[in-house]
């Protein structure tokens, strides 16, 4: 057991003197990182589990590697606090996810230590195996590692850096962090593949018989023997998890105890003499030290504040109302009732997509496709194209992955998916690589897909039932947390498609506001209302088919149009408009201003400091109008 009165955290000198601890040292290094992770996790909130699951992982590669020279990408890296902690950042880890503090993710600009951005899952290997290749053209002398989770390993893009990587048969390390956990269970074929960890015992009893069984094959069995043979300790490598990797002509390593820093030293020793393509498979327990996270990985995932000695969530302070992910699960539940068509789709994200709810009570039509953006797309068109409703349940940002599919699959043969795009908009402490600011802007211009934005709860619910009626493809993009508090509706209607609605009229001017939007702007213009300023509100709904008739309606009345959008300008709502206006020619003598988002990324904050810093909150919103409009 590691000595608890030592401190070995705070007295590294730097990085690379975790290279000269030895093993009771670095077990007791990597309890002090794990409590500071807790600590600061509980504060702030974060990926706890996946990042306490990998700290034993994280020290022995700092104790094996060395990461100023040698490259490193973890996949998704939202597993990398360990990471950051040991590598020169202890000290402003507890800005984790605040304001101009660590960003929650690797970040190029944030370190040297850092070697590539990432938030979306399963580029990593791809991303090494460019390093690998641009060492060797570079002459240069240093090792590249992916390191990446078994739900990442379902996605295609992995599979494709596979390929490329046996093929071109560079020095390239994959490690394989397996903890049998996405976010929620891993799903698919493959993830009970890799779950066959065979005990030593059992392989040469198995093999045995199998031996004897391939023997009575005629013609074929003594081949196929072979082959067994020549993969890696011949039946071990040919029944495990190894084929597979042995396929891609990667030199399989593994099952490694992932909690054992004496057996990882071990093996990442001796992966400095082996070259080419090799995979360790190393098996970890998400959540490991922390009781709460490791009997709930689920929750502890992405957590928000809690309490660390009990691991109880800390109740937020005011009224406690449903999510839009809640409203939307509950009432597609209740679409799914009367209508036996519908089936819900998600990729690896049951519950941040509101769809738990769903797969209990209609397991036969519930798919959790796993992170398989790109496939749930073709998947649902597939299932439109015989008769069924598919709803497609993703976070904007992760439907960026999946354009081709939305244009190829399913729009263009118009076939009826409803696309729900959650955490649409500013996210927050996530970050730039969780925002989903692009989705106006990738969606409007495909032909036959309609797209809208509700104002609040009860129109998004309205909405749903619109994109499910409608017979052609629709999106829905609603904003990550809770709504305006707006009654939930039992009775849901539809709404007419291209139809706005002027929620507040005036006299000076209009604001027409989409999506979230709305309220902001509403309460702006209730307050200059007051104060002397009168402009009209207009909901405009939809982004795609434009709302024209009230468009016209209201330039007519008005000279000075605010338009205001949770997402890009460039191409965005407010474009749609101007080239609306553009092509009727009813922009003589209108004055138009935009607020959205400039041409920048947006990092992470609050999505209220984030929405104060883009001017598009209420006060922002009533300082542009009063500038704008008087
Ligand atoms: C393209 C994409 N889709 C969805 C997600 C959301 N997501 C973040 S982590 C995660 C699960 C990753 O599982 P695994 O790779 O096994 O890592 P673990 O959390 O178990 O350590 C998912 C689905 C993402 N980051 N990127």
């Amino acid at each position: 057991m590691p000595d608890s009165d030592q401190n070995i955290l705070n007295t590294l000198s730097d990085p690379s003197s975790i290279r000269q601890l030895g093993l009771n040292e670095l077990e007791c290094l990597a309890s002090e990182v794990r409590e500071l992770i807790i600590k600061v996790v509980s504060k702030n909130g974060g990926h706890l589990a996946p990042s306490l699951g990998v700290v034993d992982l994280t020290v022995s590669l700092m104790n094996s590697f060395n990461f100023q020279k040698d490259r490193i990408i973890w996949d998704v890296g939202h597993q990398a606090y360990a990471y950051k902690i040991l590598t020169g950042r202890k000290n402003r880890f507890h800005t984790l996810r605040k304001m101009e503090g660590l960003s929650g993710f690797p970040r190029l600009e944030e370190s040297e230590y850092d070697h590539f951005g990432v938030g979306h899952s399963s580029t990593s290997i791809s991303a090494a195996l460019g390093m690998a290749v641009a060492r060797d053209i570079l002459q240069e002398n240093n090792k590249v590692l992916a390191v990446i989770g078994d739900g990442s390993m379902t996605a295609g893009l992995a599979y494709e850096g596979l390929n490329q990587a046996g093929d071109l048969d560079r020095d390239l390390v994959v490690i394989l962090n397996d903890n049998e956990m996405s976010i929620s269970k891993n799903v698919g074929a493959l993830s009970s593949f890799l779950s066959r960890k065979l005990s030593s015992k059992w392989i040469v009893k198995f093999k045995k018989e199998v031996e004897g069984w391939m023997r009575t094959i005629p013609r074929i069995g003594d081949d196929i023997l072979n082959y067994a043979r020549r993969s890696e300790e011949s039946l071990k490598g040919f029944f495990t998890p190894g084929i597979l990797f042995e396929a891609f002509k990667f030199n399989y390593i593994g099952p490694v105890d992932g909690h054992n820093i004496k057996s990882m030293t071990q093996v990442f020793r001796q992966l400095k003499d082996l070259e080419g393509p090799v995979l360790v498979h190393v098996l970890t327990r998400k959540g490991k030290g922390y009781k709460p996270a490791e009997d709930n990985p689920t929750f502890f995932h992405g957590v928000g504040c809690f309490e660390p000695e009990t691991g109880l969530a800390k109740k937020a302070k005011g009224k406690c109302l449903p999510s839009y992910t809640e409203i939307f699960g509950n009432t597609l539940c209740t679409a799914a009732e009367k209508n036996d068509k519908i089936v819900a789709i998600t990729a690896a994200m049951p519950e941040g997509t509101g769809l738990r709810k769903f797969s209990e009570k209609f397991p036969d039509r519930f798919f959790d496709v796993g992170i398989c953006e790109q496939h749930a797309l073709t998947f649902a068109a597939g299932l439109a194209s015989r008769g069924f409703k598919p709803v497609v349940a993703v976070y904007s940002t992760f439907l960026q992955r999946s354009y081709d599919q939305v244009v190829h699959d399913v729009c263009l043969q118009n076939l009826p998916v409803t696309i729900c795009l959650d955490r649409a908009g500013i996210v927050g402490e996530d970050g730039a690589t969780h925002h989903g600011l692009f989705d106006f802007s990738f969606l409007r211009h495909i032909p036959n897909l309609i797209c809208m934005a509700p104002k609040d709860e009860a129109e998004m619910q309205s909405m749903l039932y619109t994109a499910i009626e409608h017979q052609g493809p629709a999106a829905i993009r609603y904003p990550r947390g809770v709504g305006v508090g707006s009654a939930v509706n039992e009775k849901v209607t539809s709404i007419n498609i291209g139809e706005g609605e002027l929620v507040k009229d005036g006299d000076h001017g209009v604001i027409i506001a989409i999506g979230s939007r709305l309220y902001p702007a509403l309460e702006a213009a209730l307050e200059l209302e007051s104060e002397g300023l009168s402009l009209a509100v207009v909901n405009p709904r939809f982004v795609k088919p434009l709302p024209v008739d009230i468009l016209e309606e209201i330039v007519k009345r008005f000279n000075k149009v605010l338009i205001l959008e949770e997402n890009m300008l460039a191409g965005g709502f407010s474009s749609a408009v101007l080239e609306f206006l553009a092509d009727r020619d009813l922009l003589s003598g209108l004055k138009i201003k935009r607020l959205g988002v400039p041409d920048m990324f947006v990092e992470h904050g609050t999505q209220k400091e984030l929405r104060q810093m883009l001017g598009l909150c209420k006060g922002g919103i009533k300082s542009t109008s009063l500038k704008f409009f008087s």
